[in-house]
């Protein structure tokens, strides 16, 4: 008995840890390992061992730059227990999340007030999913996150193009002097990725000086998701593409809980369709960011962003 008390019930904060209490509890009794299992909050059925996983989630909990209301550092833990409210089948792809192999890396620990630190942790933890061949999925957070991920991401991979759904451009070079924040981000991508690479679909939201000069550094489809088949024929099926869904490409009325909503969103269904249709092209890395949990008085936004992550994850490309 004394055995069980001793277990970490609480998660670890980084997964050598994870990997390193899993180990040794793997050496005790198959009873405790089974204990261990049940105490160990993944993402619904993303419960595989880390050297068996294809796919490997982590949370980003931080919005230190959010430019109007945070919370967002609270997403990765609300979805996970939340994720016990869905199916682990997908009627939609008619497969379960359990068919893809899917660690579940926990939550970095991520230093508030400096931007740089945490994205610099952001790259490293990247780095070395990617360098073990597996697939990184990172929940955010605010949608800085998407640079330190893609900053690892971009060192592996030549030539990577993005793929970007958001309510917002994010173009901006920078915000009220900063060059680090979730209002830039897509601009600090473009610092890595260059002119031609970037596009961006649901757009209804932006300075005119954004609009302006995305018209000659990146593709923007405003509003919705028109012309997304043309785009990915063009990529083709070879070139890796790094994939960012800010959750708030959504309607508010279906996605109410987050930072800066935007009316004039698109349905669940829509987006659900745009990702069924980029997860054909070669996905590299991809992330889920700026749910805000603060915001979601009922619930329903953390479901609807749970719901997503489900598909996605089923979604993605088999190596
Ligand atoms: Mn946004």
């Amino acid at each position: 008995m004394i055995e069980l008390f001793s277990l970490p019930i609480k998660r670890e904060k980084s997964f050598n840890k994870r990997i390193n209490t899993t180990n040794s509890i793997l050496n005790k009794t198959e009873t405790v390992i089974q204990i261990m299992k049940q105490n160990i909050e993944t993402f619904i059925g993303c419960d595989s061992e880390y050297e068996n996983s294809e796919i490997v989630i982590f949370g980003a909990p931080f919005d230190s730059t959010t430019s109007y209301r945070p919370g967002t550092r609270f997403a990765s833990k609300t979805m996970r227990a939340e994720s016990f409210g869905l199916e682990l089948y997908s009627p939609y792809q008619d497969a379960e999340i359990t068919d893809r192999a899917v660690f579940d890396g926990g939550d970095l620990e991520l230093c508030f007030g400096d931007t740089e630190s945490a994205l610099d942790d952001i790259t490293k933890f990247t780095r070395a999913i990617l360098r073990d061949g597996k697939l990184p999925v990172m929940i955010g957070g605010e949608h800085l996150v998407t640079l330190g991920a893609v900053r690892a991401v971009a060192e592996k991979y030549q030539n990577l193009h993005i793929i970007h759904f958001d309510a917002h451009a994010d173009l901006r070079d920078d915000y009220l002097g900063a060059k680090l924040s979730h209002a830039a981000v897509i601009h600090r991508v473009w610092d890595i990725v260059g002119d031609g690479k970037i596009y961006q679909f649901g757009i209804r939201s932006g300075d005119k000086s954004e609009f302006e000069w995305g018209k000659t550094h990146v593709f923007t489809r405003k509003f919705d998701f028109s012309g997304l088949e043309n785009v990915i024929e063009n990529i083709g099926s070879d070139v890796p593409v790094y994939f960012t869904i800010d959750l708030d490409v959504l309607d508010p009325s279906v996605f109410p809980g987050t930072g800066t909503p935007e009316a004039g969103g698109v349905s669940f269904m829509q987006l659900l369709e745009a990702i069924l249709k980029v997860t054909k092209l070669n996905i590299v890395g991809c992330d889920v960011n700026e749910l805000s949990p603060v915001y979601d008085q009922s619930g329903v936004s953390t479901a609807v962003a749970c719901k997503i992550l489900r598909e996605l994850l089923i979604a993605l490309p088999k190596k």
